[in-house]
């Protein structure tokens, strides 16, 4: 039987508390950021900051940001604020946007990573004796390997899967009946088409789901296919990995480990937005390997500082509401690929894709899916204000991503169609 363990305390202190910690923590990081005297330390320089001894946290929003591009020009170890002999492990995201984004971790660095792992998995309902099957990929990418620390701190049985080979999957969610099951969304689903298939009976309980933006609607596909309670974990390399911020089994909104990683959400000026409005997440990491101080992360959600019924006072982040960047423009109408993903799940099984036509000089907006009931034209040209063709094709036509991130918008330049049958 799993032992399940509430939220610790670091999870429960009071907000002046928590801000009494999260000060000490970024006058820390300056401090680290200048000692280390790279280009973080020279911006603070240049700011007419000292030492960590002249912030205060509410100057956070003053201080200066730091980017994904930064990253890359100082690729691959041009931002470690440690000697590479205490480097124990190198990491990075799957570069889907461009190039690879390499992150690095001390001892301590992985123990934080673990703990904060641990927590995700406390957060839905795990304990010792729990068996968490992990179908995150194994490798650079942070989510399998981050998700296995976690387990193991926790003192869980973890079953290292890793992505693919789904037959085999099945297999072991049909013998080594784990409770928690953690992997993409898109991954979700097609376990679960697989275990009905099978005719396996299934015995988890909780799910871990992210790494990739998921809607409301798509939540209650998975929970019916899996029968479980299927929540939302949010993490970026660069901060840790995953385990930055997971919800409970309430179901309302991420609990952002803040006494670690300090969260602000800014509009497009760079300015703190008001509670409960979407911005831009920006977080302060006080890892050893590579502090990073206020990460532009591109995410947009909402902040929300009530305490949650499960006790935990960290503040709340809603879904990852799309990218700044990944917003499409058709015909001069805005469109977040999320924003489809809510409607046509309402009429269409879970696999598809989006595809921007863009041979023409006015841009298409094809929906291809699967199994779709009539109505899914109309419904999205009337809540998108945009019309888009929808194409019904075979089932099995739309690729299942069984490893790494779902690819749920491609671009069509040229040439052939990037789906037979467009
Ligand atoms: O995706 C870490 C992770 C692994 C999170 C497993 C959750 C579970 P990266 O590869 O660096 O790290 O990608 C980070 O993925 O900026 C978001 O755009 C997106 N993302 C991550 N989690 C979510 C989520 C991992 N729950 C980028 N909802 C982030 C929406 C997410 N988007």
């Amino acid at each position: 039987m799993a032992e399940s363990y509430g939220p610790g305390p670091a999870e429960r202190m009071s907000r002046d508390e928590l801000a009494a910690l999260q000060e000490t923590r970024l006058r820390g990081l300056v401090d680290t950021l200048i000692a280390a005297g790279g280009l973080q330390g020279g911006r603070l320089r240049d700011a007419g900051v000292t030492g960590g001894a002249d912030v205060t946290l509410g100057d956070l929003p003053r201080l200066p940001v730091t980017t994904k591009q930064d990253l890359w020009d100082a690729y691959p170890h041009g931002m470690l604020a440690v000697p590479m002999d205490d480097v124990v492990a190198v990491h990075g995201s799957s570069g889907s946007r461009g190039r690879p984004t390499l992150v690095a971790y001390t001892r301590a660095d992985l123990e934080l990573w673990a703990a904060m792992c641990a927590r995700a998995l406390v957060c839905a309902g795990a304990g010792r004796g729990s068996v968490v099957h992990n179908a995150y990929g194994y490798g650079l990418f942070t989510g399998g390997l981050g998700i296995h620390q976690g387990a193991i701190a926790l003192g869980a049985t973890v079953v290292p899967m890793s992505g693919g080979m789904t037959e085999r999957q099945v297999r072991m969610l049909a013998d080594l009946r784990p409770d928690i099951l953690t992997c993409t969304p898109s991954y979700a689903v097609r376990l679960g088409e697989a275990a009905r298939e099978a005719g396996i009976e299934l015995t988890l309980k909780a799910g871990l789901f992210g790494s990739e933006p998921w809607s409301e609607e798509l939540r209650s596909s998975i929970e019916d296919l899996l029968g479980l309670a299927a929540l939302d974990i949010y993490g970026r390399s660069e901060v840790i990995g995953p385990g930055v911020a997971t919800e409970c089994l309430e179901r309302a909104g991420l609990h952002v480990n803040e006494d670690f990683f300090i969260v602000e959400a800014l509009d497009s000026d760079g300015t703190p937005v008001a509670e409960g409005v979407p911005g831009e997440l920006v977080f302060s990491t006080p890892r050893e390997a590579m502090p990073l101080l206020r990460y532009r992360t591109g995410d947009v959600a909402s902040l929300s500082y009530a305490p949650c019924t499960c006790g935990r006072t960290l503040v709340r982040m809603s879904k990852v509401l799309g990218r700044s960047d990944d917003m499409l423009v058709i015909r001069g109408v805005n469109v977040y690929p999320r924003e489809i993903e809510a409607v046509l799940l309402r009429y269409a099984s879970p696999h598809y894709q989006v595809v921007v036509d863009r041979r023409a000089a006015m841009a298409r907006l094809i929906v291809a899916c699967e199994e779709a009931e009539r109505g899914l034209a109309a419904a999205l040209s009337a809540e998108l204000g945009l019309s888009c063709d929808v194409r019904v094709l075979p089932t099995g036509t739309i690729p299942r991503v069984e490893i790494g991130k779902a690819v749920r918008v491609v671009t069509w330049q040229s040439g052939a169609p990037p789906l037979p049958g467009l």
